[in-house]
């Protein structure tokens, strides 16, 4: 039977598509036009490997449409599934009012029978306490008249058409039926085990945790360094050496932690804790940490011009990258931006270079986006993201002989042999 899904957005709209793509009717449902018209002429408004080759077919096989009309959508689906986006305020705090909308947009068409599956990252206890309470207003009651589901979408972005289709997927429902009707329809697109758990909120609890492991345990790895660095320990060699410790997996540091989901989710935990009485000292900390790094960054550049006599006051500088990681056009909580931020506070004239990201999200930053060429033609080298090809870079190549390379893609003895000062978080 059909399906409805609200929200086309980087992981709304791929998981239209196979959905689509797998013989089922979708109809996806967004509050921007510009989003549904390309969609509907057979286009995908997000960069994403093999996603717009689908949506094409889907489209004209007449699989795949796309509406800002809910309530009719909702009306002629059995299925409706919500994937909009959660981010969180200025307080750090939950913003959940797309999903708030989404549920009272399915409350109004909602029929006996219907199963609604939550895809969106949200704090746990959401479903049951907001969600649900939400859909009951259609005088319907869950697990009697309606189906509900939780599954946390776990595919990586620049990835995402092949982890959707292999990764492992969890689902909770409000009873074990919700749960399994919620599982075969994912069965039709995920070649993954399928591990079904207790409860909604258990399902809501393991992507938060997921997320907030990859971020503590990147905030490990960037201490790590910054305390290499006092020691002249090369960090990126210290890590790969304790890596061959059977139970041991040190992450790699870096400029920061950015993307729309690691350095979020923690602080989705974060609330849910302290409205249970419960402080999160080692989450906390962590974000923290992360959320210093583009200013140790800073701090590493300020002093490796200073042995040469210069300051960042006056100097001009080249940011190589401001994608929030490599090879994506996503800058969303890139640590590009602070780092961007802070030196030209102190004074320096800053040049970006990224061959992905677009002119118009750089310009509003006060920088001017340049070529590879211009930006390796300053007095300091800052690589922030690790493009692929950023890795072609020659030490003859940076032209006033200093690079702070915060990723692990260049070889330091290389650039070192060739007389150029070769930095790093965790590398001095
Ligand atoms: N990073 C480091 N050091 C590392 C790994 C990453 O500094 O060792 C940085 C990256 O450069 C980037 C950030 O962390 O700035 C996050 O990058 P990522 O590739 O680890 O993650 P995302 O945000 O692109 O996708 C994550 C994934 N979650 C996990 O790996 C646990 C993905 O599976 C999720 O679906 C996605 O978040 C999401 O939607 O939650």
């Amino acid at each position: 039977s059909p399906i409805a899904i609200f929200g086309l957005g980087h992981m709304g709209l791929p998981t239209a598509a196979l959905l689509a793509k797998s013989g089922l009717k979708v109809v996806g449902i967004d509050i921007n036009n510009k989003t549904v018209e390309m969609v509907n002429s057979g286009q995908s408004p997000i960069m994403e490997p093999g996603l717009e080759e689908m949506v094409k077919e889907t489209v004209e096989n007449n699989c795949l449409s796309a509406t800002t009309d809910s309530l009719s959508a909702v009306q002629e689906v059995r299925t409706i599934m919500i994937i909009v986006p959660t981010p969180v305020d200025e307080h750090k705090e939950s913003d959940l009012s797309a999903v708030i909308s989404a549920s009272q947009s399915i409350m109004e068409g909602l029929k006996e029978g219907d199963l609604v599956i939550i895809e969106s990252t949200v704090p746990p206890g959401t479903c049951e306490n907001m969600v649900i309470p939400i859909l009951e207003k259609s005088d319907l009651k869950a697990g009697k008249d309606f189906k509900v589901a939780y599954t946390p979408e776990r595919a990586l972005p620049n990835n995402t058409i092949f982890e959707m289709t292999h990764n492992a997927r969890v689902i909770g429902g409000i009873d074990s039926e919700s749960t399994r009707k919620a599982a075969s329809l994912y069965q039709r697109i995920t070649e993954g085990e399928i591990i079904m758990v207790q409860d909604l909120v258990t399902a809501e609890m393991v992507k938060l945790m997921e997320n907030t492991y990859r971020d503590t345990n990147i905030a490990l790895a960037n201490e790590l360094a910054l305390i290499c660095d006092t020691l002249g320990v090369d960090v990126i060699e210290a890590i790969r050496a304790a890596n061959h410790h059977p139970r041991v997996n040190i992450h790699t540091p870096g400029p920061g932690v950015g993307g729309h989901c690691l350095s979020i989710d923690p602080y989705f935990l974060v609330e849910i804790a302290r409205q249970r009485g419960r402080e999160t000292p080692l989450i906390k900390t962590s974000r923290q940490v992360n959320e210093e790094m583009p200013r140790e960054v800073v701090r590493i550049a300020q002093q490796a011009l200073e042995d040469m006599g210069k300051t960042i006051q006056g100097s001009k500088i080249g940011v190589l990258g401001v994608a929030y990681k490599g090879n994506v056009a996503d800058a969303r909580e890139t640590p590009a931006k602070p780092l961007i931020e802070q030196l030209l506070n102190q004074g320096a004239e800053v040049v970006v270079n990224d061959p992905y990201v677009s002119p118009e999200i750089i310009k509003p930053w006060g920088v001017q986006p340049v070529d590879m060429d211009t930006a390796l033609d300053t007095d300091c080298v800052i690589l922030v993201t690790d493009h692929d090809l950023y890795r072609d870079i020659k030490p003859e190549m940076i032209k006033n002989g200093l690079i702070i390379c915060t990723r692990p893609i260049l070889d330091k003895e290389t650039f070192q042999e060739n007389g150029v000062i070769f930095k790093g978080v965790g590398r001095s």
